[in-house]
């Protein structure tokens, strides 16, 4: 393998040549130049890539090409997809109806959901795309649900705290996610925290699982743990908010950009208008606490969530 190529590009080009519709082929292509490994030796590959990514765009948007759509990609919207997976019966139906004004149907019986639901989930002011999903179990796995996963942006791990087989449940879905190379989700829920005995599974769960996951307990019955369910999601996201301001006036707050963690001044400046980042000389820091009134920046400078810039060109 000359370009060290990384199991998760070799993945995303599996996915590729399995990919049925324009839409597949873009998502699998976007997957696989997001893990390219970026260095001379793969420069043709990432040409050729390209190459087909942009014809795969052209075929998308040819007429009629809108049926081919697969029904169970959801277009993303907000500040990130995030798909809830898991076990029958854990309660991803009910979290996406707690958290969202989308109203997928639960039920006490295992495989109610058969299609995915996305719903907008509010934290602070920013929109974060939820998807409910059907299950993972050994008994049915819908054949196009890995492709969903690895569309998403984040996958949160749903779990029912009282189910006893809830251990064999995690297991199963890791033999699952590292058969399918699909990435492992970074948040584990552990859901009906008001049953009795939750939370001593919490604990134990927490135990073996808490160096691989963000872990939180929560309810989608009572909504105990929710906020803080919605705080750990945007974290995991890895974006920033930023604001702008013009001088003399107030930022307008209600509406943030939305940057990756890791941009820069720069970066802000592009996001706002193309050419401002062209032009700019340099930016005003304010914070909403007043820390930073005015600061003056260069275009190198990492963003913060919530920073508030005023650009001068
Ligand atoms: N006590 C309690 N019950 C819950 C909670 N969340 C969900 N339930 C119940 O658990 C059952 C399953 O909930 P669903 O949301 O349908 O579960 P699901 O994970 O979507 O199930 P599938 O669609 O089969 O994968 C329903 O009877 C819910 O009322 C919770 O936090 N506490
Ligand atoms: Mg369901």
């Amino acid at each position: 393998m000359p370009a060290n190529l990384t199991p998760d590009y070799l993945a995303a080009e599996q996915e590729y040549k399995h990919a049925q519709t324009p839409q597949e082929k873009i998502a699998a292509l976007e997957r696989m130049m997001a893990t390219i490994p970026k260095h001379k030796g793969t420069e043709k590959l990432q040409a050729e890539i390209k190459r087909r990514l942009s014809q795969a765009r052209k075929d998308s948007q040819k007429k009629g090409a809108a049926h081919a759509a697969p029904f169970y990609l959801i277009k993303k919207e907000g500040a990130g997809q995030v798909v809830l997976v898991g076990p029958p019966n854990s309660g991803k139906s009910q979290l996406v109806c707690t958290l969202t004004h989308a109203r997928p149907e639960v039920a006490d019986y295992p495989f109610t959901t058969r299609l995915p639901t996305p719903g907008m989930m509010p934290f602070e002011n920013v929109q974060i795309q939820l998807v409910d999903l059907p299950p993972l179990s050994p008994e049915f796995t819908e054949p196009w649900l890995p492709q969903v996963i690895r569309y998403a942006t984040l996958g949160v791990l749903v779990v029912d705290l009282n189910d006893p087989g809830v251990l064999d449940e995690m297991e199963f879905i890791h033999g699952l996610l590292d058969e399918r190379r699909l990435p492992v989700p970074k948040l584990l829920a552990g859901n009906k925290i008001d049953l009795g005995g939750a939370r001593d599974n919490f604990e134990a769960l927490v135990d073996l699982y808490g160096d691989r996951y963000r872990c939180v307990a929560v309810s989608a019955s009572t909504g105990e743990g929710l906020d803080r369910f919605a705080r750990v999601v945007y974290d995991a996201l890895e974006i920033v908010r930023v604001y702008t301001k013009v001088p003399g006036k107030p930022p307008e707050l209600t509406a943030p950009y939305i940057l990756r963690r890791g941009s820069t001044v720069e970066d802000a400046a592009r996001h706002v208008h193309k050419d401002f980042a062209e032009h700019l000389k340099y930016a005003r820091l304010f914070r909403a606490s007043g820390s930073r009134d005015g600061l003056m920046v260069d275009r190198h400078r990492l963003v913060e969530d919530e920073d508030i810039f005023e650009f001068h060109m």
